[in-house]
């Protein structure tokens, strides 16, 4: 990755190299913290960051599910992130905001461990690679399955529970494949290692609940209403094993992945193999709203 100048940590704009931690904080080991991805594209006005302040709503929701007690409102941090973007002379990349316990207490008891916020950007290209935003990336349905409601929060995002995905990614990439599917507890699928999915089939579009152990992400809501917005069908659905196989498309959304076409899954070819119309206008339709030649959804646009 490419460095930039300045991370904002705990109150203070500090050099890049200096955001450090200690080996004894509370988040590293028991991965008691949480985190966003937020994107910011380059607009005619300047730097638009793409529904920060939802995210940030996000990020705080997080952090109250695993009760890490936060000192910096939404308006704060949303403030922040545009500071953070601007000082280091960026008009378009990745922010990551993390929130997390810190030192002075060890054993699973967070309570004197101090809390932590930092919040960094830096340019992030294609997540899964230009070539599979182009042409799609072949995925393959993980043997691990999805963290479950019953012992975790799949719809917060949690930074131990990031190893769930670690885990499905690493083994998905070793065996050839560009990224995972993860099925839940029950065998139905909840979503990517780090995306939502959608599945078209007969014109209806198809997408998993967060009952099912998805993220309720924030493309996927901006995908589904602009979907919606051009009059397709979009539903929540169970989506089994089998859905995949069957489908005429199929495709991830996330603000790293952003729209990213899957053209094979378990080795064999969704639909004619190549991206097909509703991913092609998703793509083009969320491309747009994020590089604000959308009017309609100007207000998810929130200017550096
Ligand atoms: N599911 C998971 C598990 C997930 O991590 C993400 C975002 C999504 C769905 C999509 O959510 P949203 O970004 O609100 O549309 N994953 C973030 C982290 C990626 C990473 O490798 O780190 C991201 O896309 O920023």
């Amino acid at each position: 990755m490419k460095a930039t100048e300045y991370i904002w940590m705990d109150g203070e704009l500090v050099p890049w190299a200096d955001a450090q931690v200690h080996v004894l904080t509370h988040g590293l080991h028991y991965g008691t913290g949480v985190f966003e991805g937020i994107r910011a594209y380059e607009t005619d006005n300047g730097a638009a960051i793409f529904r920060l302040t939802d995210h940030m709503d996000r990020l705080v929701r997080s952090a109250k599910a695993i009760g890490i007690p936060l000192d910096y409102g939404v308006d704060e941090l949303v403030k922040v992130s545009k500071e953070v973007l601007r000082v280091n002379g960026l008009i378009s990349g990745y922010i990551r905001p993390i929130v997390f316990f810190g030192t002075g207490a060890m054993g699973l008891n967070p309570a004197g461990a101090g809390v932590h916020v930092a919040i960094a950007a830096w340019e992030w290209g294609a997540y899964l690679g230009e070539e599979g935003l182009k042409n799609g990336i072949r995925v393959a349905v993980s043997s691990w399955r999805r963290i479950g409601h019953d012992a975790f929060m799949p719809n917060a995002k949690v930074t131990g529970g990031y190893v769930n995905s670690v885990l499905a990614k690493t083994a998905a990439v070793r065996a050839g494949y560009d990224e995972a599917i993860l099925l839940n507890a029950e065998g139905v699928v909840a979503e990517g290692s780090g995306e939502n999915l959608f599945v078209v089939r007969d014109g209806i579009v198809l997408t998993p609940p967060t009952s099912a152990g998805a993220l309720d992400g924030i493309t996927q809501d901006s995908v589904r209403t602009l979907l919606v917005d051009a009059g397709y069908d979009v539903r929540e659905a169970t989506i089994t094993r089998t859905d995949l196989y069957y489908a005429d498309e199929l495709f991830f959304t996330g603000t790293a992945a952003e729209v990213t076409p899957v053209r094979e899954v378990d080795d064999r070819a969704v639909g004619t193999g190549n991206p097909g119309p509703v991913t092609r206008f998703a793509q083009k339709a969320f491309m747009d709203t994020v590089t604000g030649q959308n009017e309609r959804h100007a207000d998810w646009l929130e200017y550096a």
